[in-house]
């Protein structure tokens, strides 16, 4: 089994409490303005959680220059996320601007041909949009890099230690491309964070997502390098969101070909299937000779998750984490998505406990 050092026996977690700068009070799905279901409540719930936890210890949370996000995402699109709350301001009644066009394929000669529409703002809001249900409000911008910044100080960690560190994420990141943002997320937390972890250890890592919706971000981001292997176990595309990614034959291509792993899962999944097929994509893992882990946790699998499909209980997440701590590999876990308010805590602190070689709780 593993041997490491995390510290005597306990993890360290990062959380930054400007995600509260993103708080957008409704998304807009079926035309109709709702509630949100990714609330800066999510957070605090976690964060409250792991507190009561004398085996979690807060680190602290510093601030990385833009260049380390830049690797990853566009520089105009960075650009753009800083500007577009203000800009597009005289065009919404609202706290939130929310596009109404999108930049679609047909619309494109090849990927980056399209040009930019600098001088209208929604136009603009658009070519950088992929669905309506990810509004952005005065403090997205700042909230996103504090998820960054929290991912990258878990990094740190976890480079020094070669163990395990969690970074509470907020907003998450996993849908978010090079140029996109949707799904909820802006910066791919996930993604910066893999990318600075190969560079730093001088060869591949993997990126395990587990949340329930592909992370067609991550996967569109190194599709075709051999740098960062993504492997996500998710609800199929041909029901479950982001429905136009993540299907089981999207393998990579070029430098990255083989180093994409899409296993789709059917409504209903529960805990032994669910377990199997991790079993099955740590073996995948394995296999790539990767030198760390990023892990994208969400607990949005949970049976009474509000948006999702599957039956995970509340016994699954202690063994998921412990089938990827037989990695034995430095890892940082980031947090994505999972909406059942009840019991988010519980499932996350799980899941952490199992990663982190620390014992069961007993309601597990
Ligand atoms: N019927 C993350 O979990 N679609 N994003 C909701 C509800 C948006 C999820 C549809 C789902 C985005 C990070
Ligand atoms: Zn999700």
């Amino acid at each position: 089994m593993v041997s490491r050092s995390v510290g005597s026996g306990t993890m360290r977690w990062y959380f930054s409490p400007k995600h509260q700068l993103h708080d957008p009070d409704r998304e807009v799905r079926a035309g109709t303005p709702t509630p949100g279901f990714e609330v800066a409540r999510r957070a605090e719930i976690i964060a409250a959680e792991l507190s009561r936890d004398e085996e979690f210890s807060p680190g602290e949370v510093h601030s990385f220059d833009r260049r380390v996000i830049d690797q990853v995402h566009d520089p105009r699109m960075v650009d753009w996320l800083e500007e577009a709350w203000a800009e597009c301001r005289p065009f919404s009644e609202h706290r939130e601007i929310i596009p109404d066009v999108f930049r679609h394929a047909g619309l494109s000669i090849g990927e980056g041909h399209a040009r930019e529409p600098r001088d209208k703002p929604m136009a603009r809001l658009g070519f950088y949009s992929f669905d309506s249900m990810t509004p952005i409000v005065e403090g997205t911008y700042e909230a996103s890099r504090s998820a960054v910044d929290v991912a990258l100080s878990a990094l740190d960690e976890v480079l020094e230690t070669r163990g395990v560190a969690y970074g509470l994420c907020r907003p998450p990141g996993h849908h978010a491309s090079t140029a996109m943002i949707g799904g909820y997320c802006f910066f791919n937390n996930a993604a910066v964070t893999a990318a600075e972890m190969a560079r730093r250890l001088g060869g591949p890592v993997a990126i395990v997502d587990v949340d329930y919706h592909h992370g067609n971000g991550t996967q569109s981001i190194f599709y075709d390098r051999d740098d960062v292997f993504y492997a996500s176990l998710h609800g199929a595309p041909s029901r479950a969101f982001p429905y136009f990614l993540g299907y089981a034959e999207e393998s990579g291509v070029g430098a990255g070909a083989g180093w994409n792993h899409n296993v789709e899962l059917e409504r209903g999944v529960a805990d032994d299937e669910y377990l199997y097929l991790l079993a099955q994509i740590t073996e995948t893992v394995h296999a790539r000779g990767v030198v760390g882990v990023v892990i994208s946790l969400g607990v949005d699998t949970y049976m009474n998750d509000p948006i999702s499909d599957l039956a995970l209980s509340l016994s699954a997440y202690f063994p998921a984490g412990r089938l990827l701590r037989e990695l034995a590999l430095p890892t940082v876990v980031v947090q994505e998505g999972g909406y059942d308010q009840a019991d988010l805590g519980i499932n996350v602190r799980s899941f952490l406990r199992g990663v982190g070689g620390l014992d069961r709780l007993d309601q597990d």
